[in-house]
């Protein structure tokens, strides 16, 4: 999953979007077998009960690994709902686009847009991995430290970041005190991470905000 979670293309997008240190949520598989039927309309970010409209707490992507066609349950989406407040979508909502993309295509959306996967009416899979990005100071969906643990000193200085071995100033994040990333970096120095001068600017400056 390593190379589609940091892919370049994304990041760039995620970095416009969250807060500097944002984490990974999740990292989902989804695979709609046939037959199955539309999934509910929901927006992703919902678990965070902070009022609409609002900035997103998450960004979301969906890679197609199969096709996603009009018949196969490619992700439904309702263009501009990320700014809607109070209003939910219903069933065959006339507003709904169909994501039809070629496999290894990737989608981004917003945690706030309302979508919802669609029925798959074909003879075949419709597989996709659903990477999701939060901003620094929000719950991931997964304890991504516990799900990966010791194996995360084998990925990306930025998979790492984003797993949580990394520091929202001035200290959330913290293990006993001191940066996490000791625990799993032999040569760990506390300078090398620039945290300290993030802790430092935080305090002078308030947050780094985008
Ligand atoms: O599989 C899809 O197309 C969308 C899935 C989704 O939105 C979800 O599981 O939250």
């Amino acid at each position: 999953m390593a190379p589609i979670v940091e892919h370049p293309h994304v990041l760039a997008m995620v970095d416009s979007l969250l807060e500097p240190g944002w984490l990974l949520s999740a990292a989902l598989a989804i695979n709609l077998l046939p037959g199955e039927t539309a999934q509910s309309w929901h927006f992703d970010d919902g678990f965070y009960t902070l009022p609409r409209p609002r900035p997103p707490v998450s960004i979301s992507t969906i890679w197609a690994l199969d096709d996603f066609t009009d018949v196969n349950g490619a992700t439904e989406v309702i263009p501009g709902s990320h700014r809607w407040s109070a209003e939910t979508p219903a069933g065959e909502d006339a507003r709904r686009v169909k994501v039809v993309m070629p496999a290894g295509s990737v989608v981004v959306f917003s945690g706030t847009l309302w979508h919802r996967g669609g029925a798959n009416r074909s003879d075949g899979r419709r597989l996709c991995v659903s990477p999701q990005y939060c901003q620094p100071w929000g719950r991931q969906q997964e304890n991504m430290m516990l799900a990966v643990g010791r194996h995360a000193s084998e990925y990306s200085p930025r998979i790492r970041e984003m797993l949580g071995y990394s520091i929202h100033p001035p200290f959330m994040g913290m293990v006993d005190g001191m940066h996490p990333l000791r625990l799993i970096d032999g040569a760990y120095r506390p300078a090398d991470t620039g945290a300290r001068h993030v802790a430092d600017a935080f305090w002078d400056e308030g947050f780094p905000t985008r």
